[in-house]
């Protein structure tokens, strides 16, 4: 057998190691790395599924001029041409790169050296400025150094974890996972700040739900509750944190207990127990996530928490931080090598004498002297004609970026799109005038760095298919073609490293801490053997600050007005992310396991709102803003509060005509970030009357992608399902199903019309579609495709009983929520771990134990009412 390679999850911040061995030709067995210092052996299931990520269905393998095949050479000449026209036509400020955090440290080290050191302009933005932006601001605020002091250990060691608009047990598993087990096994209390009531809530020991947006004031009332109770530490303010004048003062105003349950609409007995753990608790850890920072007043946000934690000394110590997590696998190595159009390089921003010496370092003539536009200000840019010509490099900003329609229409409008991408189409190369095949995961080679600033290596499993090549080379290839072979004369990824430490070192007498000194003289050997390491494993335990006096800075924040509804948008839309999808489902919607836990595009809303909306379950609806327009499917639950919608970010052109999410965010930012406020923008909803429902199971693609008003693909084992519905007649869907021998059923009472496909009497397609009576559960056709089923397929189920598992819960086993609901109902189950020896759920990754904890308390609660 292959020799297991040791490397790094592709998706989250949480950056956990993996054993990825190499099976056949594409194929890839994957374990947890039990070495690794950030999982110990756990996966979640995104990372327990990526073997089914790396086949080469999809895949982006030939460099594509227009429509046409080309060359690496004639690509990139294409490319480096048309970048150096636009510089010697209109100015460096006249073409711009969109980058990413799911780059590696080297290739974005290349290409934000390539656009600030030698094309001259600061024009190069990440999609980390959607993502922790105003996490990068606060801490600048703060502490004078974007530096998150925090470790995961710190999670084992607190007596207190608050969660502030963090869904923990979705979209960082493992960490979740880490902070029951210090649960159990000391007791440590978890408090959830959220409109919604998550998963991550199933397990805590307090669920706060404020109203959207009133964050700051939750945490002003704390820290003057803090103040009242005595549990401010005096020495530390007073010898190591700078406090505005005033501040005290102007903070008691409206902080009583009661002022402030009314402007977070929340009970004050819950408020007031929460201050009260806050208080005894002292080490305390307050995790925050996308409910901070994705806001127009993220920084306000972000620095109304890190306040609380001065102001009672919570931070430098075990147990005691604020903690920034983060959520692509690079997101923190793009802060590292400056790849934010507001910072240069190597924690240096653009002050004189950083942009002399950073200029010094990379024999750079024309560096950038000022920052560039951010992400949402760019592609307005764009929009206006003033960039000519445009990269985007591992994102997909037609689907991601606020008000994605008018950033649709602005690439298309763009003289000159390049984009690098694994895969063949997506909403946004289908704007490209070049496209270059980038290597993906488990081909490509570099280093990434997580939450807690520890470096690991992903390393090359699988050969570079076709003639895909990493990104590093090909900005590399363009930089040389554009005249700068000697400032880019990588021949390897270890190179680079070496580069960008020695850019950590130099002139840094101690003024930044990002610093890797201790790492410089690696050899290529040394690189490849590089074990997981913390650049700073302990920041601020000398609780000295990155500021001119070493202090660190309390920022006075007030809560920003929340506005009166308005009449004709009287909901809120707040937007996320699904347990197991990964933002535009490029990779994670290949995984057929990994599709069943939610099939569809959702919209969530409150019984009472939907009630007076005239609303019910598995309706379709539209959901509407300014911005635009896109159908969900309705998901009624008190888990939302009344007047707020959930949707998810992850669907897009290629799986479906509905659950467009970027068409509906607003694109205002926040004024020091420019991070949108993707959590928060007036809406409203309506039922669409569709007349039929249907749904078409294909092995492999279908023969035409089906047509109708509302249609979402998820991939299956070897093929695809498509949910259907629509009104009028349903007869041209047959165009979708393959050649083959047809067998059908109809009942036009009824109005139902069932057809399978079969080659060689096996089947390889059905086609059900009802006006009236429920359709069959899919489970059991996607398990019939390529059996020899004969016409007894039409029945849409086995002869005998039939089960329904309903929507699964457990990926890793299949195993959905009625066949859970039904065993803790007849063997009486009353903890995750029976469900587990019984059904298996939840005994691999882990990923649903919040999800099996929730069916057991709702279980109990019936009980109790029966
Ligand atoms: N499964 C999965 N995991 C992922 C990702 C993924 O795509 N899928 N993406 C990764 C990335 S890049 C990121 S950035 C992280 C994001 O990780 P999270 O931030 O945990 O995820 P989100 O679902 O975006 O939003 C978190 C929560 O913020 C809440 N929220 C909304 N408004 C407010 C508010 O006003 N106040 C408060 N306190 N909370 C509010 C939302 O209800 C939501 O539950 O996840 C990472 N992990
Ligand atoms: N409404 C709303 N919008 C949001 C958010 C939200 O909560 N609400 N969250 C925001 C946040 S936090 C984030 S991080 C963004 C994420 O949004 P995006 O970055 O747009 O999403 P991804 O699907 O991760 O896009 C990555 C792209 O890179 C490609 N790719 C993968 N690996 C490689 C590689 O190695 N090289 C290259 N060249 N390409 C590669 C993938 O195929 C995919 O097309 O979305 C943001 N948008
Ligand atoms: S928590 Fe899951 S997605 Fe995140 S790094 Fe670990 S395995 Fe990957
Ligand atoms: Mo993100």
């Amino acid at each position: 057998m292959a020799q297991a390679v040791r490397t790094t999850c592709a998706y989250c911040g949480v950056g956990c190691g993996i054993l990825a061995t190499r099976e056949g030709e594409r194929g890839l067995a994957i374990a947890g790395d039990p070495e690794h210092p950030a999982n110990a052996g756990r996966l979640c299931s995104k990372g327990t599924h990526l073997g089914e990520t790396v086949g080469l269905e999809g895949r982006l393998l030939l460099p594509m001029i227009g429509n046409r095949q080309a060359s690496w050479n004639k690509a990139l000449d294409l490319v480096a041409r048309r970048f150096r026209d636009a510089v010697a036509n209109h100015g460096p400020e006249s073409v711009a790169f969109y980058v990413s955090g799911q780059l590696l440290t080297e290739d974005y080290y290349v290409a934000n050296k390539l656009m600030k050191g030698f094309i001259g302009s600061a024009n190069i933005d990440t999609n980390s400025r959607l993502c922790m932006s105003s996490a990068v601001s606060g801490h600048l605020r703060a502490f004078g150094e974007d530096v998150v002091p925090a470790n995961y250990a710190d999670l084992d060691a607190a007596d207190l974890i608050v969660l502030v608009g963090s869904n923990t047990a979705w979209c960082h598993p493992v960490l979740y996972q880490r902070m029951l087990a210090a649960r159990a096994a000391r007791g440590t209390k978890i408090v959830v700040i959220d409109p919604r009531r998550t998963e991550t809530c199933a397990q805590a020991d307090l669920h706060l739900a404020l109203r959207p947006g009133s964050d700051v004031a939750l945490m002003n009332g704390l820290l003057a509750h803090c103040r009242r109770q005595g549990a401010l530490d005096e020495g530390f303010l007073r010898d190591r944190v700078s406090v505005p004048d005033d501040f005290w003062t102007s903070l008691e105003h409206d902080q009583d207990l009661w002022s402030v349950a009314r402007a977070c609409d929340l009970a004050p007995a819950d408020l007031a127990r929460f201050y009260d753990m806050f208080v005894a608790h002292p080490r305390t850890v307050t995790m925050f996530s996308q409910g901070v920072n994705q806001s127009i007043r993220g920084t306000d946000q972000v620095n109304a928490i890190i306040n609380v934690h001065l102001a009672s000394g919570r931070i430098g110590k075990p147990g005691a931080a604020p903690f920034s997590i983060t959520g692509q696998p690079n997101a923190m190595g793009g802060r590292e090598v400056g790849g934010l159009a507001s910072t240069l390089a190597s924690h240096m921003d653009f002050s004189p004498e950083n942009v002399a010496r950073v200029s010094r370092f990379w024999a750079a003539e024309r560096i950038a002297t000022k920052p560039g536009l951010k992400a949402v200000d760019l592609f307005r840019a764009v929009g206006e004609g003033r960039i000519k010509a445009l990269w985007i490099m591992a994102t997909n900003p037609a689907v991601s970026l606020p008000d994605a329609g008018r950033v649709r229409e602005a690439l298309a409008a763009c003289p000159f799109v390049v984009v690098s991408d694994v895969m063949e189409t997506t909403d946004t190369s289908v704007h490209a005038h070049v496209r270059l095949p980038a290597a993906a995961w488990g081909e490509k080679d570099g280093t990434v760095t997580n939450s807690e600033r520890r470096v690991s290596r992903q390393r090359a499993v699988l050969p570079l298919p076709g003639q895909v090549r990493p990104d590093w080379w090909i900005v590399t290839e363009v930089a040389r073609r554009m005249g700068w072979r000697q400032a880019f004369a990588y021949e390897r990824p270890a190179d680079i490293w070496r580069e960008h430490v020695r850019l950590s070192t130099y002139q840094n007498e101690g003024a930044r801490r990002f610093d890797l000194r201790a790492h410089a003289a690696m050899s290529d050997a040394a690189y490849d053997a590089m074990e997981p390491f913390q650049w700073d494993p302990a920041p601020f335990v000398d609780l000295c600050f990155s500021t001119p006096d070493g202090r660190a800075r309390i920022v006075a924040v007030a809560q920003m007005e929340l506005g009166e509804k308005l009449r004709d948008w009287p909901m809120n839309l707040n937007t996320g992310r699904y347990r197991d999808q990964w933002h535009t489902m490029t990779r994670s919607g290949i995984s057929p396991k990994l599709a069943r836990h939610r099939e569809e595009p959702l919209v969530e809303m409150n019984p009472r709102d939907a009630m007076n909306l005239e609303l019910i379950d598995g309706d379709i609806a539209e959901v509407v803003t300014p911005q635009g327009a896109s159908m969900f499917r309705v998901a009624i639950s008190d888990n939302q509060r009344v007047g707020d919608l959930f949707t998810p970010i992850h669907w897009t052109d290629q799986q479906s005509t509905g659950g467009r999410t970027g068409l509906l965010a607003r694109a205002l930012t926040d004024p020091y970030s420019g991070q949108p406020g993707f959590k928060s923008t007036p809406a409203r909803i309506k039922r669409v009357a569709l007349e039929w429902r249907g749904f078409l199971i294909t092995q492999g693609e279908p023969a035409a992608r089906p047509r109708c008003e509302w249609s979402t693909r998820i991939a299956v084992p070897n093929g695809a399902l498509w949910e259907l519905a629509g009104s009028g007649d349903f007869a041209r869907l047959e165009r979708c199903l393959p050649k083959g021998e047809r067998i059908e059923a109809s009942d036009d009472a009824r109005g139902t019309r069932r057809i399978a496909v079969l080659r060689d009497g096996r089947l390889v397609a059905a086609l059900f579609l009802s006006k009236s009576v429920a359709l069959p559960t899919r489970d059991w056709l996607i398990e019939q495709l390529g059996l020899d089923t004969g016409a007894a397929v039409l029945a849409g189920r086995p002869s005998g009983h039939q089960v329904d598992r309903g929507a699964i819960v457990c990926a890793c086993f299949n195993i959905g929520i009625n066949t859970i609901v039904s065993a803790i109902a007849d063997h009486g189950l009353v903890d995750v771990a029976s469900i587990g020896a019984v059904l298996g759920a939840g005994t691999n990754c882990g990923s649903c134990r919040p999800a099996l904890a929730g069916l057991l308390a709702s279980a109990a609660k019936e009980v109790t009412h029966a």
